[in-house]
């Protein structure tokens, strides 16, 4: 059985791709984490299974030996956020870009055969046309859609230049249990749970008939862990549900779940933001054989549910 190595392990998306990896029959899971913005209670439930390094993917030595005899490679380790990367595009430029390159020459120099990188459906800004689909023209709106972007291309080029099978799956607008709320860079999801859950009204930024294709956390971690295959190096993949909802819907099923009326306030839209965000999903499932399980309406109760739980629990 091979061994796998997740960067980011530790947080948000990146401890769900642990837990598929387990749940798919791997023994053990290598996480690496700098535990930025990961959290090790991310990772509880499986901690046996876990073989946890606390390490920063900008460090080339600090990470190479990590990687030795791994069969696959699943790099999440990132900094997020469009507006973060608007007010302080350093960090995320060194972590983004700067890591993701390091993480590559090192999985490379270890001789690791395969790469699945966390690519982000910004790369498409706007386009005039829904869905939105792999053969189209990126267009980053932000720095942070940049450098996400330009991992996709380090991981084309390495695929190209190196010898190793690289795939790129964008994400598109990831929720559910484990989203951390408390930064004003939070996703959108988090936010709203965490309103609802405390009765309090959310900002909206705009007029919240801007929409997203929001997908729940356990289909992107399984299309992650199905993306490790042969055959599809160089490629790269939506990682989306299919559908879109304005951000005035989906505030409006928040409240439905819990049966309240907690009219939003609204504020001035946000810079660098993308207006409409939808996946064309066919890619994913003729190569991938992806199918998402999670309709919006379970995936948010599920996730409702997880809060309420962290809310009794605190
Ligand atoms: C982008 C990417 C997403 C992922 C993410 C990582 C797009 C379309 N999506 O998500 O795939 O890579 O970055 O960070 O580029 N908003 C509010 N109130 C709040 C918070 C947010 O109205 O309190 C709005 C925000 O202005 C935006 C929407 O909610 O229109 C979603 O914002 P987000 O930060 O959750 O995610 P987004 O779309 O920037």
């Amino acid at each position: 059985m091979s061994k796998f190595v997740v960067t980011g392990g530790a947080g948000f998306i990146g401890s769900s791709v642990v837990r598929a990896l387990l749940k798919d029959g791997a023994p053990r899971v290598t996480v690496i984490d700098n535990l930025l913005s990961g959290k090790l209670e991310n990772l509880d439930e499986v901690k046996d299974r876990v073989d946890f390094h606390l390490a920063d993917i900008r460090r080339y030595d600090e990470i190479r030996p990590l990687l030795e005899g791994a069969g696959a490679v699943f790099h999440l380790a990132a900094i997020p956020s469009v507006p973060r990367s608007i007010k302080d595009p350093v960090p995320s430029h060194e972590v983004n870009v700067d890591g993701t390159f390091q993480l590559l020459r090192a999985v490379s120099d270890a001789g690791v055969r395969r790469v699945v990188y966390a690519a982000s459906s910004s790369a498409y800004g706007d386009t005039e046309v829904l869905p939105k689909v792999e053969t189209m023209a990126p267009n980053p709106q932000s720095p942070y859609a940049a450098q996400k972007l330009f991992g996709e291309y380090y991981c084309r080029v390495f695929s190209k230049c190196f010898n190793l099978e690289t795939v790129a799956l964008r994400y598109f607008n990831v929720y559910g249990p484990r989203q951390d709320p408390s930064s004003p860079y939070s996703g959108v999801l988090s936010i709203f749970m965490r309103c609802v859950v405390e009765r309090r009204s959310p900002t909206i930024f705009g007029d919240g008939e801007q929409s997203r294709d929001f997908t729940y956390v356990e289909d992107v971690a399984a299309l992650t862990v199905r993306a490790a295959v042969k055959g599809v190096s160089g490629r790269v993949y939506n990682a989306g549900n299919g559908n879109r909802y304005t951000l005035n819907e989906i505030w409006k099923l928040v409240q439905g779940l819990e049966g309240v009326s907690l009219p939003a306030s609204y504020g001035p839209p946000r810079e660098g933001d993308v207006r409409h965000s939808q996946a064309d999903t066919a890619a994913a499932a003729r190569d991938l054989g992806h199918s998402p399980r999670f309709s919006i309406e379970e995936g948010l109760k599920r996730t409702l549910h997880w809060y309420k739980e962290q809310s009794v629990a605190a």
